[in-house]
């Protein structure tokens, strides 16, 4: 008998966790810096069920900002903080030069028991100050990365979205990329769980498309298996990378 319910248990994980993906997050406070005056953004960081609004415990992470080539390391300016009722992290930055700012998080591997595997979700945004756009095509380098070809701000809710998934460098043929909505505000419920992450297969040349519904934060996810392994009690298991970018799809304002 134990078994049984031992045995729907682990249907009911297995099935919520193909159904609910986890995100690597980082969201800024503003998508898009032009004032100077302004004080700078936030940006909040988390490893989170992103429609559902539910969050997961995030170890603290490497941060770095891209801009132009350029790293500078922003680890010391992680504070902890509540990111849907979990761990997760804030940071202010402000930037003091016009350009694109690549914001990249790197968490530690998190042990998914359900998975049996360490996932890693390399985690981008982009946010570009003061009127400068130059460079957002450039890959940052990641072991596992989504490269936009369609400009990653600036972009209407509708628009279509491009990008490829590179592994090391290389495109990924026919990579799977999850995308899921940021519910911030518990505005929208799926109305089945198919439609809580949605999914889309790369090209050949690991290119995907993705035409954007609805205005808000979206993630997108490229899954793909790592090359290390990883030590869990003593056992080697395997690691899943994931690829991932967020990015802000707003309406036209209105005049009248
Ligand atoms: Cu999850």
């Amino acid at each position: 008998m134990w078994k049984s319910i031992l045995g729907i248990g682990l249907a009911a994980a297995l099935w919520s966790g193909t159904a609910c993906a986890h995100f690597g997050m980082a969201i800024p406070s503003q998508a898009v810096i032009e004032d100077r005056r302004d004080a700078g953004i936030e940006l909040t960081l988390s490893f989170s069920h992103p429609m559902e609004g539910e969050g997961m415990t995030l170890e603290k992470p490497e941060c770095r900002v891209l801009i132009e080539g350029q790293a500078q390391d922003l680890g010391a300016a992680l504070t902890p903080a509540q990111v849907m009722g979990k761990e997760g992290w804030k940071l202010r930055y402000t930037p003091r030069r016009p350009g694109v700012h690549q914001f990249v998080m790197t968490p530690k591997p998190y042990w998914e028991p359900a998975e049996d595997c360490f996932i890693q979700h390399l985690t981008k945004v982009y946010v570009p100050a003061f009127g400068k756009e130059e460079g957002w095509d450039a890959p940052a380098g990641l072991e596992a990365e989504i490269v936009p070809l369609t400009r990653p701000f600036g972009n209407y809710a509708g628009n279509v979205f491009q990008g490829q998934v590179l592994k090391n460098g290389k495109p990924v043929p026919h990579a799977e990329v999850e995308v899921e909505f940021y519910n911030r505000d518990g505005e929208y419920r799926a109305p089945n769980e198919y439609m809580v992450t949605q999914l889309v297969r790369a090209d050949a040349q690991g290119v995907f498309t993705w035409a954007v519904p609805f205005a808000g934060w979206w993630g997108f996810a490229a899954l793909l298996e790592g090359d290390r392994q990883i030590s869990h009690e003593g056992t080697p298991k395997r690691l899943e990378l994931g690829a991932v970018l967020w990015l802000e799809f707003v309406s036209p304002q209105r005049t009248h």
